[in-house]
């Protein structure tokens, strides 16, 4: 085994030795992976109580239309009425920027921008990210993007008020509504930003991935949240450039006169100069983003959730291959399925079979999934640690938010239910909250690696139990809701009668969502608090099978101090029959696991021998 010492893969830099920057190269601007996922993480739990703030205020006045709330003046300042009510164009501007928020902000940076950069250097065995500078500046192009989006939350005219999809022609008009204004300028151009950092980093995984596995790690012994993390960036890369140009089309007609999206439009009777162009072409352009963008969302909580169920199942995880399969599969059909998001638009009948039938057959890898979860559960050997409850958790939300996407994904059920309370109860369960919960599965479980010591239990447990408990309650009665009629983005519902006998339910929500964000504060506690004086870690608290857990409590710059270790197996070899231990990491050759391995595996062991034997010719050959 002397020979697996050497290492081919190393360039001039030494990496043995400890880097001492000052504050700034250490925390500010960072080259290194971890560094730069704790600056994403940190900023997603910032941007997560804003958004979620930002929802508490409209279910504020959703739940108690009639309430003075002038209690609020000194946060909301003119944009509480003289009356003690909530501005009805504000509340268009709180539900835009919670959604432009939630699922940029936080679920695509805080989650992917988190773990793709933290975990897939330790997980596949490099030292860092193919390029730690690009690594640094897509951080600093999401910082930016972040400062103009919250700037825009204090301008005169107030933040963008077209909803997350910004249609035009309201937000092409800044005369339309005031936050069609300022306010939607900002948006754009801190989008663009956003845009920007996606495809920085993006490039950077994939590239990383492809090329600086260690030696031993191939395709097929890639952690299942490795395979996420890559197959999330390739559709990043591939679809946040049409977003892009969508917003630079808007950015035209908005500023320059053109008209891409714009035709026959009258203001207080006037004609708009503005001919030929169509705002379904901007419908189109948006979901072929924004479908992908829902599994950019999701994959990695998915992958996270593969990994930690397998380990603390104590079993490999149920049909590796066919986990990569339909993650594959999902990948590509994300790509043809957006014009589900459009039934109602006028577009052809025919056309809407064709994308309904595509939507459906998504449902097909999804139960893939649900079903392969269901079985590395099934007879584990489970360990509850709160990671392992809300991976579980995520899995109920992805089976009951999934549900209703079948009835969704049906043209004709479409048009009762789109734009209601359905779509937001479908799409918060199986998205938003699903994805939620990867990522606080994902800090409970890698929270040791990164700052070297333990979450508190117990109140992991209890944040566990009143979030899921909680979402639950805030979201399934808009199911209800939303069946009896409830258009989404109404301010207030009290001029209807047909939807005034639900309004008991409306307080009922949120009384839960008030409930279930300050069920939140348990997390903030324990993870800040945890930082500096939460139990001391050990290497491989999880007995965990993947490479990060052979570097040292605390991996210094480079991961290993010594030489990035060999991969031999794939990362379940969890409960092998005839194993002492009841997990065996990748980094263990065959040739020490004689009393468990299997037939072929033995036939591994020869080649583990050439192997080493190649490597020090070539080696030689360079003259190392
Ligand atoms: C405390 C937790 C949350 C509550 C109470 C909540 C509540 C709501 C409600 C009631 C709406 C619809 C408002 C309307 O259409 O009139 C909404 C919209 C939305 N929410 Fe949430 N939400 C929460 C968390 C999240 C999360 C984690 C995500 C991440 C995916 C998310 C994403 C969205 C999106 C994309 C919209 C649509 C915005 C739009 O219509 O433009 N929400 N939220
Ligand atoms: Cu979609």
């Amino acid at each position: 085994m002397a020979t697996a010492d050497i290492h081919i893969t190393e360039g001039e830099h030494d990496h043995d030795h400890d880097h001492h920057g000052n504050f700034w190269t250490t925390y500010v601007f960072s080259t290194d992976h971890k560094m730069i996922a704790k600056q994403y993480l940190i900023t997603g739990i910032f941007w997560a109580l804003i958004g979620g703030t930002l929802s508490v205020i409209f279910r504020l006045q959703l739940g108690f239309p009639d309430a003075d709330i002038s209690w609020l003046k000194p946060l909301l300042g003119k944009w509480i009425t003289e009356q003690g009510k909530l501005d009805p164009e504000f509340y268009l501007a709180l539900v835009t920027m919670h959604g432009t928020i939630m699922v940029f902000f936080v679920l695509t940076a805080g989650l992917s921008g988190t773990f793709s950069n933290f975990l897939i250097p330790l997980q596949i065995g490099a030292r860092d990210m193919a390029s730690g500078f690009m690594n640094m500046l897509s951080y600093w192009a999401f910082a930016l993007s972040s400062v103009v989006m919250f700037v825009s939350l204090f301008i005169e005219t107030g933040p963008a008020s077209g909803g997350w999809v910004i249609y035009p022609p309201l937000s092409a008009l800044p005369q339309a509504v005031s936050g069609s204004g300022l306010g939607m300028t900002l948006w754009l151009v801190a989008m663009a930003l956003f845009i920007v950092s996606q495809l920085l980093g993006g490039v950077n995984y994939i590239a990383t991935v492809i090329n600086m596995r260690t030696h031993g790690m191939s395709f097929s012994k890639l952690p299942l949240t490795i395979w996420a993390f890559f197959l999330t960036a390739v559709i990043g890369l591939l679809s946040f450039p049409v977003l892009l140009s969508a917003a630079l089309l808007l950015i035209f007609d908005r500023s320059f006169g053109t008209s891409f999206y714009l035709s026959d439009i009258y203001i207080g009777g006037e004609a708009l100069p503005n001919q030929g162009g169509s705002p379904i072409l901007f419908q189109h352009l948006f979901w072929f983003l924004g479908h992908p963008e829902v599994y950019i969302v999701l994959l990695p909580a998915l992958g996270i959730t593969s990994e930690v169920v397998a380990t603390n199942s104590r079993k490999p995880i149920f049909g590796y291959k066919a986990m990569i399969g339909s993650m594959l599969f999902i990948a590509i059909l994300s790509f043809v399925v957006w014009a589900h998001h459009m039934f109602v638009s006028g577009m052809n009948p025919f056309l809407g079979s064709v994308f309904m039938l595509l939507t459906l057959i998504i449902a097909v890898p999804s139960a893939v999934k649900v079903f392969n979860y269901l079985t590395t559960l099934w007879r584990g050997n489970i360990r509850f640690t709160p990671a392992m409850l809300f991976a579980i958790g995520l899995v109920s939300f992805f089976i009951s938010g999934g549900l209703t996407g079948i009835f969704l994904g049906n043209s004709a059920i479409d048009i009762q239910l789109h734009d209601t309370y359905f779509v937001v109860a479908h799409f918060h369960l199986v998205m938003g909250s699903a994805s939620f919960f990867g990522m606080l599965c994902g800090v409970y479980h890698w929270f040791p690696k990164m700052f070297g010591r333990m979450m508190d239990n117990r109140l992991g447990y209890i944040h566990f139990w009143l979030t899921f408990v909680g979402v639950y309650m805030v979201f399934f009665p808009m199911h209800y809701i939303g069946i009896a009629g409830y258009p989404r983005r109404y301010y207030s519902f009290t001029n209807f009668d047909t939807l005034n006998s639900f309004s008991d339910l409306n307080m009922f929500v949120s009384i839960a969502a008030i409930f279930t964000f300050t069920a939140q504060l348990v997390f903030l506690f324990n993870f800040f608090h945890s930082i500096w004086r939460g139990r001391k870690a050990t290497a491989n608290p999880w007995e965990s099978n993947t490479l990060e857990w052979t570097t040292p409590v605390v991996p210094g710059h480079g991961n290993w101090p010594g030489e990035i270790p060999k991969v031999y197996r794939w990362p379940y070899d969890y409960s092998k029959p005839g194993s002492k231990e009841d997990f065996i990491p990748q980094h263990i050759p065959f040739s020490m696991t004689p009393e468990s391995n299997l037939p072929h595996e033995n036939e591994m062991i020869k080649l583990e021998k050439e192997e080493d034997v190649n490597v020090v010719v070539v080696d030689d050959k360079k003259g190392h």
